[in-house]
């Protein structure tokens, strides 16, 4: 349903041959730059994805027809971003059989992001909706990947060696924070 499908390559004609992938999922072409961080870490991980823009409010047709039919075409989990009244997320967990995972977007004219992360973080029980930081898409992407490596043993090794490589970044900061001390540390701007 969604336009291109990034990764591994497979034909895929009207549903009949597919690849587990994740769906990621966005209210708008506005959340692009914050969604585009969960597409590039699966990505880094060798994760098979497609990418589009669906929305409750505006193309509610359209969203009906992606959450019934997802995991037929080989989606194992989705990614849904959205900004403000932020129903997305929970519209398609109340359609789909999938996990959906939900990104709160800060959009320009919200009330400094509570509005959506209230919106997809307060789902009622038996819709559940596995809602992660504010505009946090990458981190979004890593549990998607999670999900697909819990029966996906490379991925599980992928995933791995990502955290290994994590902490190795970390331990190059400790290391060079001991050797110079705190006054010679290259400064950081303070958090906002
Ligand atoms: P525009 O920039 O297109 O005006 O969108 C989008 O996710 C976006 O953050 C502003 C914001 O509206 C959000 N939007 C939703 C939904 N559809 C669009 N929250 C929805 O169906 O939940």
């Amino acid at each position: 349903m969604l336009a291109r499908l990034h990764g591994r390559r497979v034909k895929y004609n009207n549903h009949t041959t597919h690849t587990d992938m994740i769906s990621i999922i966005m209210g708008s072409d506005s959340d692009l730059p914050v969604m585009r961080e969960a597409a590039d870490v699966l990505k880094e991980l060798g994760v098979a994805f497609e990418l589009g823009i669906v929305s409750a409010h505006r193309t509610p047709e359209r969203m009906f027809g992606f959450a019934k039919t997802a995991h037929e075409r080989g989606v194992r989990a989705i990614i849904a971003g959205a900004g403000g009244a932020a129903h997305l997320p929970g519209m398609v967990a109340s359609l789909s059989p999938l996990p959906v995972i939900g990104v709160p977007i800060r959009s320009s004219n919200s009330l400094d992001g509570w509005d959506s992360i209230l919106s997809i973080l307060q789902m009622p029980n038996g819709v559940p909706v596995a809602t992660v930081a504010l505009n946090a898409a990458k981190n979004a992407g890593i549990l998607a990947a999670q999900i697909m490596g819990s029966h996906d043993e490379s991925l599980r090794r992928r995933i791995l060696e990502y955290k290994a490589q994590m902490a190795e970044e970390v331990a190059r900061k400790y290391r060079k924070l001991e050797e110079v001390g705190y006054e010679h540390y290259p400064a950081k701007p303070k958090p906002s």
